[in-house]
């Protein structure tokens, strides 16, 4: 027998203003109260359209006078009415003064496969650090022939390459073992984003240096309040770690760890040291906090993995979601509809996605859309013959070039147990009812 299990938003969620979830039916209403007025803003979603809409017969009131001098946003922001598409943060991971804390990029308004630098997630153990350039120093020591201490300039000097990569929280998606549950794709997947970073290989740097064969680890370590520190097996560094200083065309943020981190692509976002501070190299890791106390996980025999590293193949729905229900109200049967999402794996690169309507009884594939690169969001579309008063589970399913593929949650329980929030990718699957609303259900044997 299958079981679908409800998912739903617990208390906490409803007593926090910053927990309400944006949705464009959210949207529309506050928009609606906006200085442009009630009647251009419900325009935008109308059941039918008439000669007499006003929004396309009549000269909007927006070009009939100058608009804003070019001096009104040095720096650009969104639109006005963009407003609900934020970061938000919430209780789980967070102290009271929310300084060691999350916030989760809301990748149900997300377009194509790059998150704006102002909506990329954000997490914390010590808050965010405000560096100084000038008084940025990155020393390299250990198991090197040429030990050395950098400013930014000097890092700058190396030769640059650009990548795109997602980063991964690995608590991403594990809410659904540790209370609170959100009813949400932003709370439920939003422990990630995906940007262009430019920066040095490691490896690059150590050309120059020279690495000492016994160094089998390096140890990278934040300048920040929590002094974030992580070995990371040489294996990784000699393949693709970088260091970075640039996110999508401009310096990092400080939220990211301005002015320079640790990009592993594809491993879990703990490792990506931000404010970074030191390397040091050696022939055994450090066991530090964050790789004894956190970042390993209980299994049920009571054993714990530890060098968990790489973020399994994973994927999900954006478009419908939660927070993105279907207008139906807008559709006819036979209507084509658009379903949307993304896939990505800390292993390789996407090779295909699969969609079930059926809850993963049965899956047909879907189309990748646009670039597919490795370690990297890949986005994918299915286009959908609506028929009305329908009811679907829809769950996406994706394979990578490793070979690996998205494992059921009865299968990842089997194994994983439900302990441990880290490393969770299983399918997910959302239940849209005849209304067009979206609720985060589970399938369960
Ligand atoms: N120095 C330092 N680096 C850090 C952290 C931190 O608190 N301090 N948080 C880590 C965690 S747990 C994650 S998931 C990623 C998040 O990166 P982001 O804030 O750029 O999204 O940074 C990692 N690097
Ligand atoms: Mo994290």
């Amino acid at each position: 027998m299958t079981k679908i299990n409800k998912i739903s938003n617990n208390d906490l969620a409803s007593k926090d203003e910053n927990l309400k979830l944006s949705s464009r039916r959210d949207f529309f209403k506050k928009a609606a109260s906006l200085s442009v007025g009630a009647a251009a803003a419900a325009s935008v979603a109308p059941v039918t359209l008439s000669a007499d809409d006003k929004a396309i017969m009549h000269h909007p009131k927006w070009g009939q006078s100058w608009g804003d001098p070019v001096t009104k946003n040095l720096y650009g922001v969104p639109s006005k009415f963009e407003h609900n598409n934020t970061r938000r943060y919430t209780k789980l991971l967070a102290s009271g003064n929310y300084r060691a804390s999350i916030a989760v990029t809301p990748i149900h308004e997300s377009e194509g496969i790059i998150t704006p630098n102002g909506l990329f997630f954000s997490r914390s153990h010590g808050g965010t650090a405000h560096i100084d350039p000038n008084e940025f120093r990155l020393m390299i020591t250990g198991l090197v022939k040429k030990p050395i201490v950098l400013t930014l300039d000097q890092l700058k000097r190396y030769p640059s390459v650009t990548r795109t990569h997602f980063i991964e929280c690995p608590a991403n998606g594990g809410q659904e073992w540790r209370r609170p549950q959100y009813n949400s794709l932003q709370f439920a997947k939003g422990f990630m984003a995906c940007a262009q970073w430019t920066g040095v290989y490691i490896k690059t740097i150590l050309e120059d240096l020279g690495l000492d064969k016994k160094a089998q680890w390096m140890l990278a370590e934040g300048s920040d309040n929590s002094e974030m520190g992580r070995s990371v097996p040489i294996d990784k560094i000699m393949d693709d770690a970088m260091i970075v200083w640039g996110q999508n065309g401009e310096a990092l943020r400080p939220e990211q760890g301005y002015p320079a981190r640790l990009l592993l692509p594809g491993w879990e976002g703990n490792l990506c040291v931000k404010w970074l501070k030191r390397l040091d190299f050696a022939a055994e890791p450090w066991y530090a906090k964050e790789e004894t106390s956190k970042y390993t996980a209980l299994r049920p025999d009571g054993k714990a993995i530890q060098h968990f590293y790489a973020n399994e193949v994973n994927s999900t729905v954006t478009h419908p979601s939660p927070e993105k229900p279907w207008d139906v109200k807008d559709l006819k049967d036979g209507d084509m509809i658009e379903i949307q999402g993304l896939a990505w794996s800390g292993m390789g690169t996407i090779t295909t996605v699969d969609i079930s309507l059926d809850g993963g009884k049965n899956y047909v594939e879907a189309n990748i859309k646009g670039l597919v690169l490795p370690k990297c969001w890949t986005r994918w579309s299915y286009m959908h013959k609506y028929k009305k008063g329908e009811k679907l589970l829809l769950t996406s399913r994706a394979l990578d070039d490793a070979g690996f593929i998205q494992p059921t949650v009865d299968q990842e329980v089997s194994v994983m147990g439900v302990e441990s929030v880290y490393h969770r990718n299983a399918i997910e699957t959302w239940e849209v009812n005849e209304k067009g609303e979206v609720n985060h259900v589970q399938i369960r044997s």
